[in-house]
């Protein structure tokens, strides 16, 4: 495991729960290694909850709720692989913001709508900006959202976003769809990035966690319109993408 900065090491206030084992309490950095955490730079939450009998840890991070672990290797082998029709016929594109400036991330859509933006502003859209519709959503990523998203609807997008080296995304709030009462859930593949959490009003302390391919994060509730970026990624931390970088699926009810 990667060294924790000192200042972690020192004032490590919080809990680690692991049901039946540590019933909670505040347990020491040792217990939080025999726990089998990798982060160096995470900041955690008093909600902390290990699943005692499976390699996954749930992490409450203001109102984010993070699963570690959530898809083992082989089943973040075969999303990339159904992903790979989609992104040869809805290639990535670079999107630029409203005031021009271009996006360091490249992103595609699979679904009924597509996230854009350009000159005209952010918007969900039925095609790609080259004119074909997007792809359908693969039904083992629809089948992640029935698992986690508790929602009585299928999400109508799902957003791509490729990281590659030295990209990052802003803060910002995910504020394009109609009705904020439906979750947006993230899935990631590829690279670590530290992912970096802020308030529901722009400024103020954040915390940021890494993420790991395979963690999918539920982003609902009072959480739904907290900003959120990534600071950065670890280029080549992970072998799952052949050219590297990472991969982060978003998916959206839009309408
Ligand atoms: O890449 C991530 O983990 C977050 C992506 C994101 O915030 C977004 O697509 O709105």
């Amino acid at each position: 495991m990667a060294s924790l900065p000192r200042s972690v090491v020192r004032e490590w206030p919080y809990t680690i729960a692991r049901p039946g084992v540590y019933k909670g309490g505040t347990k020491s950095l040792q217990a939080f290694r025999n726990a089998g955490f990798r982060e160096s730079e995470a900041f955690f939450s008093k909600d902390l909850v290990r699943n005692g009998d499976s390699a996954m840890t749930r992490l409450l991070l203001r109102g984010f709720d993070i699963r570690k672990g959530y898809l083992d290797a082989e089943a973040q082998t075969a999303l990339v692989d159904r992903l790979r029709p989609i992104l040869k016929s809805a290639p990535l594109f670079r999107p630029t913001t409203a005031s021009g400036k271009q996006m360091s991330v490249r992103m595609t859509s699979a679904g009924p709508l597509g996230w854009v933006s350009d000159s005209a502003g952010y918007r969900y859209q039925a095609s790609h900006p080259k004119g074909m519709a997007w792809p359908a959503i693969p039904d083992e990523i629809l089948s992640i959202w029935q698992d986690v998203a508790d929602a009585d609807r299928l999400p109508d997008c799902c957003l791509i976003n490729y990281y590659g080296e030295g990209t990052k995304m802003g803060m910002h709030q995910d504020k394009d769809e109609a009705d904020f009462s439906w979750p947006v859930v993230s899935i990631s593949l590829g690279d670590d990035a530290l992912f970096r959490i802020g308030n529901t009003t722009r400024g103020g302390k954040t915390e940021a966690v890494w993420l790991n391919s395979g963690d999918v994060v539920v982003m609902g509730g009072p959480a739904r319109l907290t900003y959120h970026g990534v600071d950065r990624i670890r280029f080549g931390s992970s072998r799952l993408l052949p050219k590297g970088g990472r991969i982060n699926l978003t998916l959206r009810v839009a309408t």
